[in-house]
């Protein structure tokens, strides 16, 4: 008979690799000692220390999936997620301020970039002495991009951006910004372009009083007729599916991300029940906490195998967007559900931030809804198996 081991039922540690298992250990180990500490009052206090990400890029965490002679780690998805997975277990935020690094920008740059753009830009956002945002989304364009009102007006010698994007992570302390917009010069193309901080006409004030997300900084970005060169353009993508290339390999970190999350929650909640007495008997030991726990416990290791099955696809460059949607949905919803049951679990110690569950619960919500909502990938997968486009 096979051993049982609580923690991870169907063995995901033995599906993984020698140099997975080591990255996963390492981003442990960072997350728990460097982030956790610092966690509560960064959240408390609404504020993200750009330290992080010199921390995170000496760590290797950046870039993990981008090759090596560009300062990445040259590793696989699988290796990406597991990061994912580490440092949501601390806090969905400080995931997505690496995940914005390492997916929306490093790989843009990487995969539709010119050599020149590579060279200038990747080896500085994998070391994180530069930070990345990606500016997809507008007040009036969230779920439907392509409704963007964002145009590049061609100049002499180059283009003029103007308009205004929303709910940007890392914007407000960004040195180099990926920003998407219609192109006249290019049929009305959607394309992409890399800012540097700094161009006259481009701000990014914060978006304050956040309840979610509050470790990881959000801001806008704002556009007022910004003049770059023709260097600034991407030159081998046109159409949303660069931005969707893009947004593929974000989500699927998110499916590990949400998943860590779920774990923090879910071993909070039992160690709760083990430690603490009602009715004479640990609450560990009544019927009810026992279904949720395990109830927790399969969606977790149900949605993690899945994750690991998609990343391994790829990694043979052989996963479809619809995958994605899948797993992205399901883990963010599924992660917000045992969040919130281990909130409740935890009685009235569970709305306090010290216990951490509900801090998880909140940031869910966000994860939830970036990155194409819970519903809009229900629309994506329902698109895929009848044929019949819903979205309008
Ligand atoms: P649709 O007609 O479906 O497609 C238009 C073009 O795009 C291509 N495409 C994809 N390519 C690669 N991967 C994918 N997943 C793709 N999905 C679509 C498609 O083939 C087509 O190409 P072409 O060459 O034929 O033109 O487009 P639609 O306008 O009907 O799209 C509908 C919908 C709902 C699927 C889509 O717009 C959507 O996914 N909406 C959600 C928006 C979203 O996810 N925004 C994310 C913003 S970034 C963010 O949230 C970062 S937070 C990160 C953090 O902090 O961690
Ligand atoms: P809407 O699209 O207005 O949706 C509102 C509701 O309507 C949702 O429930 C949605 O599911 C539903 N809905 C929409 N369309 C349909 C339909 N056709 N049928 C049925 N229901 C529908 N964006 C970036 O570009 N870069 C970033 O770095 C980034 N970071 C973010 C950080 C945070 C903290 C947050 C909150 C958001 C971030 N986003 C970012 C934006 C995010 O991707 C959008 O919020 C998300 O795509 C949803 O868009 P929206 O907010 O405009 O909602």
């Amino acid at each position: 008979l096979g051993r049982f081991n609580w923690e991870d039922p169907l063995r995901l540690e033995d599906q993984l690799t020698e140099d997975e298992r080591m990255i996963s250990a390492s981003a442990r180990a960072y997350a728990q000692e460097k982030l956790q500490p610092r966690v509560l009052s960064a959240y408390e206090n609404e504020e993200t220390d750009p330290e992080i990400f010199r921390e995170m890029g000496e760590m290797g965490l950046l870039g993990t999936t981008i090759p090596e002679e560009y300062g990445g780690l040259g590793g696989g998805y699988v290796s990406y997620g597991l990061v994912a997975r580490e440092v949501e277990r601390v806090d969905s935020g400080y995931r997505s301020m690496m995940s914005v690094q390492s997916s929306l920008v490093m790989y843009p740059i990487y995969a539709y970039g010119s050599e020149e753009q590579r060279q200038k830009y990747l080896p500085k956002l994998a070391s994180g002495e530069w930070i990345g945002c990606f500016g997809l989304t507008e007040p009036d364009a969230g779920s439907d991009p392509a409704s963007m009102k964002t145009r590049a007006e061609k100049t002499e010698g180059g283009y003029r951006l103007t308009g205004s994007k929303m709910w940007i992570s890392n914007a407000p302390i960004a040195d180099v910004f990926v920003v998407w917009a219609k192109s006249e010069a290019h049929g009305g193309k959607i394309r992409g372009f890399v800012l540097d901080k700094g161009l006259k006409g481009l701000s990014a004030p914060k978006i304050q009083n956040k309840a979610s997300l509050r470790a990881s900084i959000t801001g806008e970005i704002v556009m007022d007729g910004v003049e770059v060169g023709e260097e600034a353009l991407l030159p081998h993508v046109q159409g949303l599916k660069g931005p969707f290339g893009c947004l593929n390999r974000a989500r699927y970190g998110i499916s590990w991300g949400a998943m860590g999350a779920a774990e923090a929650c879910w071993h909070a909640a039992r160690q709760y029940g083990l430690d603490r007495t009602q009715f004479g008997r640990p609450l560990a030991n009544t019927q009810l906490f026992q279904l949720k726990l395990a109830n927790m416990q399969t969606e977790i290791t149900l949605g993690l195998q899945a994750s690991l099955r998609v990343g391994r696809l790829m990694d043979e460059a052989n996963a479809a967007p619809e995958m994605i949607s899948i797993v992205k949905r399901n883990n963010c919803g599924k992660a917000l559900e045992i969040a919130r049951m281990a909130r409740d679990m935890h009685g009235g110690n569970g709305i306090s931030l010290e216990f951490n569950v509900i801090r998880h619960m909140v940031n869910l919500e966000t994860v939830n809804t970036y990155e194409g909502t819970h519903d809009v990938h229900a629309l994506i997968l329902g698109r895929a198996q009848t044929g019949l486009q819903a979205f309008f």
